[in-house]
């Protein structure tokens, strides 16, 4: 019992050591794109991590006035001597004579006459961040996430919508939704991947899906994740899908588990989608519009009813957008959170998502345009009367969205 305990405490630990917290986001990266020090933020940091790579940093001894580590490792800036302890009369030195002070925190220069000489690496005017690990490896501008350069628009392939111009549903027709993931699991007993959640393209290398999803993903358990697009039938492999692991997992850090608002995440694709007829992004919304009374339509490859099989092939079916105060008064009683405002709710009699639609879009059709308004989050059971499906407010999620679009 006391050493379940222990590895059972061991294991938490480890999948909390394996998430990092970056401003609204939980961070899980697959291992092999994991550092130590990846996370440490802008604002903590008086230089970034990439500057002080350019630098030369952890390759030698920066120039005078550039970014530097003392052997204890505190930051600072390569200064004169003199510059640095202007106070202290012991160190009125010439520039000749710096070399007394070996190769104690030191970084090097050239005099005016051209000779190399030594300073120091001043921390007294450095505000200070906690104190480098032991023993790092460099580290690339690739996996420094908040060092990174964030552009508003860096993929080529996004959708948006203006706004101005599966219980008892339907077998899509192969491609009709060149939007839709498959979120599969490759299982440790028997080797195979299982599909255990849905999402949509957002851009040639994210995936939108809901936090749920995701909960409690290790480092490992990220590699384990294989997404598929452009795919019908899952269990074909003859399908022509494409297929791709994911480097990292992103999730609302206000996320709650308990009561599942904030039930939002995005996958970033090892290698980003070729896109084409099979395989495009969803359209997101720009307008905050509470669509009411609406026909959306979700689709994805969850039970075909509540305990139900789960079909090989995409399904789709249609339902209608209720308000919240009304989805509110069914729920509210009986759920240990509220349906708030971060949340949409549509339900049709005998129609519904289900088990396994998780993480899949709800959409509007507008114009040809497929627009994703809601994130298959919740119900309790599937097509209950009094039980409609409850879904992540997409419209009100758009700033979040588009900042881990646009940085990770
Ligand atoms: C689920 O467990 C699930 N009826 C998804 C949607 C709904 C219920 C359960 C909505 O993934």
């Amino acid at each position: 019992m006391k050493t379940l305990l222990v590895l059972t405490l061991a294991f938490v630990a480890s999948v909390w050591a394996d998430e990092t917290i970056l401003d609204d986001m939980v961070i899980v990266e697959a291992d092999s794109h994991r550092s130590s020090r990846q996370f440490a933020t802008l604002h903590q940091t008086p230089y970034n991590w990439a500057t002080l790579i350019g630098f030369g940093l952890f390759r030698g001894q920066p120039d005078l006035n550039q970014a530097c580590v003392t052997k204890e490792g505190e930051y600072g800036q390569c200064m004169t001597i003199n510059e640095c302890y202007p106070e202290r009369k012991i160190f009125q030195t010439e520039a000749k004579d710096t070399w007394i002070f070996g190769l104690y925190n030191t970084c090097k220069y050239e005099s005016p006459r051209g000779s190399q000489v030594f300073g120091v690496c001043c921390t007294k005017y450095t505000a200070q961040v906690p104190r480098l690990p032991q023993a790092e490896n460099e580290v690339s501008e690739e996996v420094d996430l908040a060092a990174r350069a964030c552009s508003p628009s860096p993929t080529n392939y996004q959708c948006t919508y203006d706004g101005r111009r599966i219980v008892n549903g339907g077998e899509v027709s192969r491609n009709s939704y060149p939007f839709m993931a498959a979120m599969m699991r490759v299982s440790s007993y028997s080797n195979r991947p299982r599909q255990f959640c849905g999402g949509s393209l957002i851009d040639e290398s994210h995936v939108l899906t809901a936090a749920h999803c995701i909960e409690g993903f290790s480092a490992s358990d990220v590699k384990t994740l294989r997404v598929y697009l452009g795919a019908h039938d899952i269990y074909d492999n003859q399908d022509g899908r494409s297929e791709h692991r994911v480097v990292r997992v992103i999730k609302h850090k206000d996320f709650d588990p308990k009561t599942l608002i904030n039930d939002i995440a995005i996958l970033t694709l090892e290698s980003p989608a070729t896109i084409g007829a099979k395989i495009s992004p969803i359209c997101l919304p720009t307008v905050d519009y509470d669509y009411l009374a609406q026909t959306v339509t979700v689709a994805g490859w969850g039970a075909l009813s509540e305990g139900g099989s789960q079909p090989h092939k995409l399904r789709e079916v249609d339902v209608k957008v209720l308000s919240n105060s009304e989805c509110g008064s069914d729920y509210n009683h009986r759920i240990p959170g509220q349906i708030v405002s971060s949340m949409i709710c549509a339900a049709d009699t005998n129609r519904d998502s289900c088990s396994g639609d998780s993480g899949g879009p709800l959409f509007l059709k507008r114009s040809g345009f497929k627009i994703q308004l809601g994130i298959v989050s919740w119900g309790i059971g599937c097509a209950r009367e009094d039980s409609p499906g409850v879904y992540t407010r997409v419209t009100k999620m758009m700033d979040w969205i588009r900042r881990i679009q646009n940085c990770y």
